[in-house]
């Protein structure tokens, strides 16, 4: 790309690059933090929804092997730490602890399993002296009826008052309690069976994504799996509508990008399609975004398989006619900048197929679905309202070469 053209989108470029730089920098660190056996472990495993972190039924064995020790699990750009019980240690090294925990952690899931205690209070003063959110989590929700679990509440809610904001106060059940089923048949026979309900985390899920999206902080947990929410709840949504959100931000700077680099630089009409088809560096940054890293060989290959469905559904006719159309209209004296112009369009709408058959593929888990590119492709052609993004197009190439519509007429 020319320097020019180069100098033109350095803001574009440089948005999308501080976008990626915070997306694979940003760190986060998220620390479990309560009494023994409440379930802190159990809770960080439901999150991961893989047990990494080893729990225990028993009180107090955790003390032979796991005393004091930090554990600490990496899921994308996301920590998740797993700390002593605070009732492990006494005075002045528990207040240490707090602080430790606190000033490690950007969040602080605080884990209870029924009304707070002093040593609980305690604990959740010296956290929230750091300044940083608590998540209190009343775990082992199951255990309780619901006129209890919402007395609990209230209680929590009261005595947590001034330290936790009452909106991260939720319920979860990390790994709730074995269940006997009996069933009665109907000679009268009973059988018996066990089930073991499923983690029940979605409060948590749902409001810790919350305060990260009110931190700005989601770009960070973007990519780890605990919120991937491949069971279509909220947060699942949520997560997919970020990620559109800046994937469409990625594709309109690449298009952008083209659009004017052709414009300043016209090629062979013919070529557009192919030339609109390299963009293997979009390409690279939107599979990052998605959380499946593309090489470049591999986006190379991706825009192979793009770009054969668009030409055999859109043609190379395709891009002479929209680009002689747009030429015809204006009458003599058709300065370089519109014949560019118009090519620089056409490059552009191009590059927005491109990106947006990627970001469908990325979507699905690197996958083009039943139907293959073939529908993908044409359903996001059928889409598509080509005139406008055509104008759109010219617009924006004009506006970053300012020139005026009225120095440069076109279609
Ligand atoms: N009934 C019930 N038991 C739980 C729940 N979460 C954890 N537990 C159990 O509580 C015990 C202690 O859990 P663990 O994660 O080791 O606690 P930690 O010491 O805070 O890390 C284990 O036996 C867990 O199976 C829950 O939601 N419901
Ligand atoms: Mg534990």
């Amino acid at each position: 790309m020319p320097a020019d053209v180069r100098e033109t989108l350095a803001a574009d470029y440089q948005e999308v690059e501080q976008m990626l730089q915070k997306l694979e920098q940003g760190h986060l660190h998220l620390a479990a933090f309560g009494r023994v056996s409440v379930g802190k472990s159990a809770l960080l495993n439901a999150l991961l929804g893989e047990a990494r972190f080893s729990t225990s039924p028993l009180h107090g064995e955790t003390k032979d092997r796991q005393t004091g020790q930090w554990r600490e699990f990496q899921e994308g750009n996301v920590f998740l730490v797993d700390t002593p019980g605070i009732n492990e240690v006494q005075g002045e090294a528990r207040e240490q602890l707090a602080r430790e925990v606190a000033s490690r952690a950007d969040l602080v899931l605080f884990v209870v399993d029924g009304d707070l205690t002093d040593t609980e209070i305690a604990a959740l003063r010296s956290v929230a002296a750091q300044h940083r959110p608590i998540l209190l989590i009343l775990n082992k929700a199951d255990r309780y009826t619901t006129v209890e679990r919402d007395a609990l509440l209230a209680s929590l809610k009261r005595h947590s008052e001034g330290l936790v904001d009452p909106r991260n106060l939720v319920t979860a059940a990390a790994d709730p309690a074995v269940q006997q089923v009996i069933r009665v048949d109907e000679a009268g026979n009973e059988t018996w069976s066990e089930r073991r309900p499923p983690p029940d985390i979605g409060a948590v899920r749902e409001r810790l994504w919350q305060i990260l999206e009110a931190e700005g902080k989601t770009l960070a947990a973007l990519n780890a799996s605990l919120f991937a929410g491949r069971l279509s709840d909220q947060v699942g949504e949520r997560v997919l509508a970020a990620r559109r959100t800046l994937g469409q931000r990625v594709i309109r700077s690449y298009c952008v990008g083209k659009g004017v680099a052709v414009a300043i630089n016209p090629v062979p009409v013919a070529d557009l399609v192919a030339a609109a088809v390299v963009d293997v560096s979009m390409l690279t940054h939107l599979s990052k975004l998605y959380g499946l890293p593309l090489s470049r060989s591999e986006a190379g290959e991706l825009i192979k398989t793009i770009g054969a469905q668009m030409l055999l559904l859109m043609g190379t006719v395709w891009a002479v006619h929209v680009a002689s159309s747009a030429l015809k209209l204006g009458t003599g004296g058709l300065s370089a900048v519109v014949t560019g112009g118009a090519q620089g369009a056409v490059a552009y709408y191009s590059t927005y197929v491109v990106g947006q058959v990627a970001e469908r593929y990325l979507a699905q888990g690197k996958s083009w679905g039943e139907g293959g590119p073939k529908f993908v492709v044409r359903e996001i052609l059928d889409n598509l309202d080509r005139n406008s993004i055509m104008e759109q197009a010219k617009q924006e190439i004009r506006e970053k070469l300012k020139v005026s519509p009225q120095s440069a007429p076109s279609a």
